[in-house]
């Protein structure tokens, strides 16, 4: 199975839904009275057609938002696609296509790898609230990075529970990195001090930072790690290079919410989405995208060391409209 046909059937859930829900909307219209008269068609039409208006922009904002992309998202997104083509007739296909290119354009300009620098350590602090895949995704990071050749130290910086630190050594284990660790409760800016001074005195490529589940309304948390960006910088005043916030596709809308706060107290330079695998939340990401414009530097779709995948706007346009390509 190619890698995106693997990623179309992770995806399945959003597209599902999306997909019949299109194929709803244009049923929908053929049920109602025609004013045309009927014709000698075929009783089983393949194709139902429909009228592109307002009804029917109704209907699709409505599935739009049913499936996260948010209000105003929604409304762009439609009135785009009206653009040029009120009034017209369309079946289902034309609609998913069109649908699926307005998807993708707003996705475009947000789909970028995480930047690589010269610059070593290159350190990366990955951010997020509690469970949305911080761990997993440096683990799927750190592999991916070995892979392809760089020298990775990740940082246990998730000091605030034991199990937190037992997750990482595993991960470093799978991808063959060394994980740092401080004991349980101890400062975790005392940890990423220590730990760039490891990853200078060895010149390795990459430093990933893990940090603990912040809530959003923790103050404490949140001056933590404030705390931990001051002390990388004592080290390098340009650390973190890149800030991560990850975020998990099944909170949906709440996940602009994050977005914002976490603005706040961290210069978030790029997002993670994870957890696109069997939810129907997908959309969230189109909303985020038109919202912020921050880079989506990769995408989670599994629990494996592999689960990890570049975001591509038109694979990801397709599999959300459950668009054949
Ligand atoms: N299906 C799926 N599960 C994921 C994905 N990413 C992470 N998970 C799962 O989500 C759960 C939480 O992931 P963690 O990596 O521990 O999340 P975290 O942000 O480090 O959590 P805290 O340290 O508690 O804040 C785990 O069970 C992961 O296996 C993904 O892309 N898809
Ligand atoms: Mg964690």
């Amino acid at each position: 199975m190619s890698f995106f046909s693997k990623l179309r059937k992770k995806l399945l859930k959003s597209s599902s839904r999306l997909g019949e829900g299109l194929e709803a909307i244009v049923d929908e219209g053929e049920s109602q009275p025609s004013d045309t008269p009927a014709t000698s068609t075929p009783p089983q039409q393949p194709h139902h057609k429909r009228v592109l208006d307002d009804a029917m922009l109704e209907s699709l904002e409505e599935l739009l938002i049913s499936a996260d992309m948010g209000v105003d998202t929604a409304l762009r997104v439609t009135a785009n696609m009206a653009e040029g083509r009120f009034g017209k007739k369309m079946d289902a296909n034309e609609i998913r296509r069109l649908l699926a290119d307005e998807i993708a354009r707003i996705m475009e300009p947000v789909a970028k790898p995480m930047p690589l620098y010269s610059k070593r350590p290159q350190v990366v602090l990955v951010v997020g609230v509690n469970g949305s895949g911080k761990t997993t995704t440096i683990g799927k990071l750190a592999s991916q990075f070995v892979d392809a050749g760089k020298s990775v130290i990740i940082a246990a910086g998730d000091t605030f529970r034991a199990a937190a630190v037992e997750q990482l050594q595993v991960w470093g284990e799978r991808a063959g990195v060394p994980v740092m660790t401080a004991p349980e409760g101890s400062d975790p800016a005392s940890l990423a001090f220590d730990a760039m001074t490891r990853a200078e005195a060895e010149g390795v490529d990459l430093l990933l930072i893990d940090t603990a589940g912040r809530l959003q309304n923790r103050a404490d948390l949140m001056e933590e790690l404030a705390k931990i960006v001051r002390v990388i910088r004592k080290k390098d005043e340009t650390a973190p290079h890149n800030t991560l916030l990850v975020l998990d596709a099944t909170t949906g809308q709440n996940a602009l919410n994050q977005v914002e706060i976490f603005q706040q107290v961290a210069d978030v330079t790029g997002l993670v989405m994870t957890k696109l695998d069997g939810t129907a939340k997908g959309g969230v990401l189109v909303a985020l995208a038109d919202r912020f414009g921050l880079p989506i530097h990769a995408i989670g779709v599994g629990e494996q060391i592999d689960d990890l995948a570049p975001f591509d706007p038109r694979e990801f346009a397709a599999a959300l409209t459950g668009l054949e390509t």
